[in-house]
């Protein structure tokens, strides 16, 4: 059984509001979805997402199908997906970089190899650890009251009880009020944590994190630009507060560098940022092996891309802030048959074949860019 073909499709999805973050505000989310055929008729699918274009890392769509088509596609065919490890390290000879291309790929690689074994991916990393893992929603409404009322009414519906607000946008004395607001409305029954996005300096994050840790918020993430790995060491050594590191904890070598130096004291965990499945295993063993807590991370997929982290971070002892696998509520449409499982706090971890999801071929049509 060998690869015959990949496709790539670049995928519009509205949301059901504006999700509001430093650099952008999301009302269509755009996801990268590839499908690959093997030489018996079989499919394997897999999906990535991107936040507003280049405005939140480097890889932006256009460049995630334009390489897998030009350089990554000619790797892959006539190979067989069973050996997705060894394919992987032949694509890393060729294609530097590009983790969100090589993780999309990858994935489709492993969904067609757990389909033909008809067992559900996980099984290939070991088995699942946990049936579901607790699931935070993102407040981002950009507006405080419409926050709290959503907040409440999840919290009624039993459906999140960790909410994760976006700041980093504006006067940071109003984020922090902002914040503070939420907290006193719903902080006895949710736990609440914050997402700069990179945006104060050093002497912004000092201030507003003291006024956090003050106020009981249980988490800061990324406080401060990807670069500024000494200045993420000097918070987390002077705050009680966990920090967090997002968008600089991508690759295994950067989460080592990041152990070592303590810049930050746990990491978002992302299936795109660290270029795949089994990058991401190995990124979260240096965390375990050096006492960083896991969070597992979204780059908001819809049910597909969420599907395969759920399937990963199942796999995983220990998620010491849960997840944050919202992904498919916060879209108007669905581009697989089947839906995710949310319940009691939690997002259900679908099962197989593969990563357990149909994807909805007229939907996809549908939503498929020109
Ligand atoms: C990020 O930086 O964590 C995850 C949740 C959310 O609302 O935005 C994303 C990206
Ligand atoms: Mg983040």
């Amino acid at each position: 059984m060998k690869i015959h073909s990949v496709d790539v499709f670049i995928v519009d999805l509205p949301t059901v509001r504006p999700h509001q973050l430093a650099m952008h505000t999301i009302v269509t989310q755009t996801i990268v979805v590839a499908r690959l055929k093997d030489d018996e008729g079989r499919e394997g699918w897999s999906e990535v997402a991107t936040i507003g274009g280049a405005s939140y890392g480097e890889s932006t769509p256009e460049a995630i199908k334009v390489n897998i088509d030009r350089y990554i596609t000619p790797i892959v065919i006539g190979k067989e997906p069973v050996h997705f490890d060894k394919i992987m390290y032949e694509v890393s000879k060729h294609v530097r970089g590009n983790y969100f291309a090589k993780a999309l790929i990858e994935a489709a690689i492993i969904d067609l190899a757990a389909r033909a074994k008809e067992v559900p991916a996980y099984e290939l990393f070991g088995g699942k650890i946990h049936s579901s893992l607790p699931v935070a929603w993102t407040l981002a409404s950009g507006d405080t009251e419409k926050d709290i009322e959503e907040a409440k009414e999840l919290l009624g519906q039993r459906r999140h009880n960790i909410f994760k607000l976006k700041i980093g946008k504006g006067d940071p004395n109003k984020n922090v009020e902002h914040v503070l607001k939420i907290n006193s409305a719903v902080g006895n029954e949710a736990r609440i944590t914050v997402d700069v996005n990179q945006a104060w300096d050093e002497d912004t994050a000092n201030y507003c994190i003291a006024a956090l840790q003050d106020g009981g918020i249980s988490m800061v993430e990324q406080p401060l630009p990807t670069w500024n790995h000494e200045g993420m060491a000097r918070l987390t050594s002077r705050f009680r507060v966990p920090i967090m590191a997002d968008e600089a904890a991508n690759t295994v070598q950067d989460v080592f560098q990041i152990a070592k130096h303590r810049a930050g004291n746990s990491i978002a965990l992302k299936v795109c940022k660290a270029g795949g499945l089994t990058q991401t295993k190995k990124v979260a063993a240096i965390a375990e092996g050096s006492g960083l807590g896991l969070y597992g991370g979204t780059m908001i997929e819809s049910s597909l891309g969420t599907a395969i982290c759920a399937q990963l971070y199942s796999t995983l002892p220990e998620l010491k802030f849960g997840t944050e696998l919202f992904g498919p509520l916060l879209f108007k449409d669905n581009l697989t048959l089947n839906n995710i499982t949310y319940e009691n706090f939690e997002i259900v971890i679908p099962d197989g074949p593969g990563f357990g999801m149909e994807v909805d071929k007229e939907k996809l049509k549908h939503y498929t860019r020109e």
